[in-house]
């Protein structure tokens, strides 16, 4: 009888084990701890035998009969935890996809590489500088006389007395001009910054592109053509640049360049003011104090030279009327292009 006990314990606690879940379990249960299970089967047979055995045989099957059940309801807590944490990580295949965010370029920068690409096609080549100037790069080299309002810090941001925040590209351009005899063939896009107060068209930081080109024999008909020709490819066949008399320190003679307005095609509308025509920018043949200050013979070349804002063209391309969308970050805008 203690043999059978004992043997019962150990099979009984090695089965609950065993047991790989809570069907095998309780199949286990039912072969040992059941109503007809083994426990019960030894404790009948605890009736037959002699009166001075019996108490210590009684106390056994106790105990044995509890260590069966605490091995029983361990397994079951284990089984029950194993359930619950497989539940908690099931992952239902038949929900739909979370789409992942995947960005895109902003409507300013793609406006910017359409322009470089149909100027890389007419043979310019890109190149960039800093935003922080000093002055020689951002006035004197330019001609701008010795006391020009633009130089006043109600227009442009001073970081020191010869450190400034640049206010167009043509820095770039002189000093690439510094470094190399022509022929020259670039464009120079990038930031640019003026102590302008914010409205609907007009923003501290703005992007621009400018253009130059030095040889021999450049003329403002190649200035023309050339324009001509990008204002084309940009907005299609039916587009056409105005030239109109203006004046920069560093062109003569200069010209406001205009755009048939693209939302009315010239017909004129509220964008355009019923003029049909839109300013993008200004342009001209490069003043020869311009090119002798970088060391080039006025005598054997000329150039041309042109400057766009960015945010014009992408404000037209899109039909923004708000030059602060493209600056806030707000998706709802973004999003639509
Ligand atoms: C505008 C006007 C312009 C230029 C930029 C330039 C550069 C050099 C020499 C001469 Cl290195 N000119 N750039 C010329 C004419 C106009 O920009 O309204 N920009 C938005």
């Amino acid at each position: 009888m203690d043999d059978k006990l004992e043997q019962l314990r150990q099979q009984a606690v090695e089965t609950f084990q065993a047991a790989a879940d809570e069907e095998q379990l309780e199949q286990a249960r039912i072969e040992y701890l059941g109503r007809h299970g083994q426990l019960r089967e030894i404790m009948k047979d605890l009736g037959s035998v002699s009166p001075e055995l019996r108490p210590a045989l009684g106390k056994l099957a106790n105990q044995v009969s509890r260590e069966v059940e605490q091995a029983f309801a361990q397994r079951q807590e284990q089984i029950a935890a194993q359930v619950a944490s497989q539940e908690a990580e099931a992952i239902d295949v038949t929900l739909p996809g979370r789409a992942p965010r995947v960005g895109k370029q902003h409507p300013l920068l793609a406006t910017l590489e359409e322009m470089i690409e149909i100027f890389l096609g007419l043979g310019f080549t890109v190149v960039e500088g800093p935003d922080v100037e000093n002055y020689y790069y951002s006035f004197e080299a330019l001609n701008y006389p010795e006391l020009h309002p633009a130089m006043d810090e109600q227009m442009t941001f001073y970081i020191s007395d010869n450190a400034l925040l640049r206010s167009q590209t043509s820095p770039v351009q002189i000093r690439v001009m510094e470094q190399q005899q022509p022929p020259v063939r670039i464009v120079a896009p990038g930031r640019c910054f003026r102590r302008d107060t914010v409205d609907a068209t007009h923003c501290h930081t703005f992007y621009q592109l400018e253009g130059l080109l030095v040889d021999e024999g450049v003329t403002f008909a190649d200035l023309k053509g050339t324009l001509e020709v990008f204002a084309r490819e940009m907005f299609g066949p039916q587009c056409h640049m105005r030239f109109r008399p203006d004046f920069f320190p560093f062109t003569e003679p200069s010209a406001e360049i205009a755009l048939t307005c693209i939302i009315c095609g010239g017909e004129g509308c509220r964008v355009c003011g019923n003029t049909g025509w839109l300013e993008v920018g200004g342009s001209g043949m490069v003043d020869p104090n311009v090119l002798a200050g970088v060391g080039y013979d006025t005598e054997t070349y000329t150039g041309y030279a042109f400057g766009v804002g960015v945010e014009r063209l992408a404000m037209l391309r899109h039909g923004i009327d708000d030059i602060r969308l493209f600056y806030t970050g707000d998706m709802r805008f973004l999003q639509q292009f």
